[in-house]
């Protein structure tokens, strides 16, 4: 084992932990409530072995899933590696084998063929199963309870595709999750594989389309009778991967194309809207009210991802990728090319989530990392996308009225996660779970906040012993789902 580079991805508060982790009954500063029961399960990238080129991206480390068990007042911590084709591949070899993130081209010949997935972006728990997701490759399936890696998961066969997305959707009406394979033929391919699972884990609705260009199609929308795709212009290109450049890059030259379909329907069913250059890459929640579709999304005038360059070489922008949650409704009724936007309040962030309840439904409470600009900084280290998120915000979209808890200077927040308080609470009635990196203290908490009074801060602090790393999505399960899905 050499070591990790001197660059702020691998150094500081990002020095890759590499560590698998079981901690029970964690320190509690405060009460966790006795009646909350289930787990906050959350992906990080964390590279295992130091780059194989000298560098590479923090989108590019290996997946490790972590995970927080809330019982009876009390906090388990359990963290591992998932064990990927890669992960085992390389730690067989006991060092990188993969070069670049996205980019085969600098592969080892000994892993040709083999997934090229890392499983860091997302964890779902869906027809009695959970998954870990890297956009790239298929889902690959965990134990929720003891975080065994079972396997890469394609369906019996019914996931064609190579990929198959992070951000897939569970319709909590009729248990679906419905998801999509973009570079469904390999990278920079402009297919795109569509497909409902039921809630038997069987596949029962599948259609292939093209987008008008290849991008990085991260996550998308879903309501209750469509499915909306946005193509927005992170392009991918061979020619730039076979140079050694990032396979992605932020071309503001290109219009922003909007396709809607009918949950049910066809790639020829699918209707493409056009409008002008701007970017957006995740998705708080989408609904339709008959015709009419609405998509909310974090919106920014450019690019926000500073290690997928500018196609001309134009530096990055910081105050044009900063992003406000907007609104974008789809009249299906007419011919317009076009759709309307309209901005729903003013914090800046990212990392939007919801009350998972309402997934596809109309619903009224958004939450967000938010990035407050006028606030002091004081502490070392920092994150790997230049977001300093300080403030966990909440959006009430019914009245329009914006709270947030502000984590202070030596602090910044991961993705939010809501916990219903109990399976019949009201939408937004429940809890905030958010991972707090402290960075003089070079130590993690978890939060926990009343979902309604988030500017009161925090009802309880799982306070840990160690530092875990810049994570990106999570997801709350409560126990009776985690019981009936662990240890088959
Ligand atoms: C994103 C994250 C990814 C990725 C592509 O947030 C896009 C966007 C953690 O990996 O591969
Ligand atoms: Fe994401």
């Amino acid at each position: 084992m050499s070591h990790f580079p001197d660059l702020p991805e691998y150094t500081g508060f990002n020095t890759p932990l590499r560590a698998e982790l079981d901690i029970t009954d964690c320190e509690v500063e405060g009460e966790i409530p006795s009646d909350i029961d289930g787990a906050f399960y959350r992906a990080n990238p964390d590279p295992k072995f130091p780059p194989l080129l000298g560098k590479d991206l923090y989108f590019n480390g290996d997946g490790v899933i972590t995970q927080f068990r809330f019982k009876d007042g009390k906090v388990d911590l359990k963290q591992r590696y998932v064990r990927t084709d890669k992960f085992r591949a390389e730690a067989a070899a006991g060092r990188a084998l993969f070069g670049a993130y996205r980019n085969p081209f600098f592969d080892d010949p000994t892993v040709a063929g083999l997934s090229r997935g890392t499983a860091n972006t997302n964890v779902l728990l869906h027809a009695g199963r959970m998954f870990a997701y890297k956009e790239d490759s298929h889902p690959v399936e965990i134990d929720p309870i003891t975080l065994e890696t079972k396997g890469n998961h394609d369906y019996g066969g019914r996931i064609k595709s190579v990929s198959f997305t992070a951000h897939a959707k569970i319709d909590p009406v009729s248990g679906d999750m419905i998801g999509f394979g973009y570079d469904a033929k390999g990278i920079a391919t402009p297919d795109v594989a569509y497909y409902v699972i039921g809630p038997d884990g069987e596949v029962k609705h599948e259609t292939w389309f093209q987008v008008p260009y290849s991008n990085l199609m991260h996550d998308f929308g879903v309501t209750q009778d469509y499915v909306i795709f946005l193509v927005v212009p992170v392009c991918s290109s061979l020619e730039r991967a076979r140079q050694g450049a990032p396979t992605f890059g932020w071309d503001a030259s290109k219009d922003v194309f909007v396709g809607i379909m009918p949950r049910y329907g066809s790639g020829a069913d699918l209707r493409w809207f056009r409008g002008p250059n701007c970017f957006c890459s995740h998705v708080m929640n989408a609904f339709n009210q008959g015709t009419r579709v609405y998509i909310d999304v974090p919106m920014s005038k450019s690019n926000m991802f500073p290690f997928f360059p500018d196609v001309t070489g134009k530096p990055f922008d910081r105050e044009a990728a900063a992003g406000r949650m907007t609104r974008w409704s789809f009249d299906l009724s007419k011919p317009d090319e076009g759709w309307e936007k309209r901005q729903l309040g003013n914090m800046v962030g990212e990392f939007p989530k919801i009350d998972e309840r309402y997934a596809t439904l109309p619903y009224r409470h958004g939450y967000l990392c938010v990035v407050d600009p006028t606030l002091p900084f004081s502490a070392n280290g920092g994150s790997i996308s230049g977001l300093r998120v300080n403030k966990i915000g909440h959006v009430d979209h019914a009245t329009g009225r914006e709270d947030s808890y502000w984590v202070g200077e030596k602090s910044s927040l991961q993705e939010p996660c809501f916990v219903p308080r109990s399976k019949t609470s009201a939408e937004g009635d429940g809890y905030i779970l958010v991972l707090a990196n402290r960075y003089e203290e070079s130590r993690s908490d978890v939060l926990l906040l009343d979902a309604q009074r988030l500017s009161e801060g925090p009802l309880a602090v799982i306070r840990l012993p160690i530092r875990l790393r810049s994570g990106l999505h999570g997801n709350w399960y409560d126990g009776d789902q985690i019981e009936a899905a662990g240890n088959r």
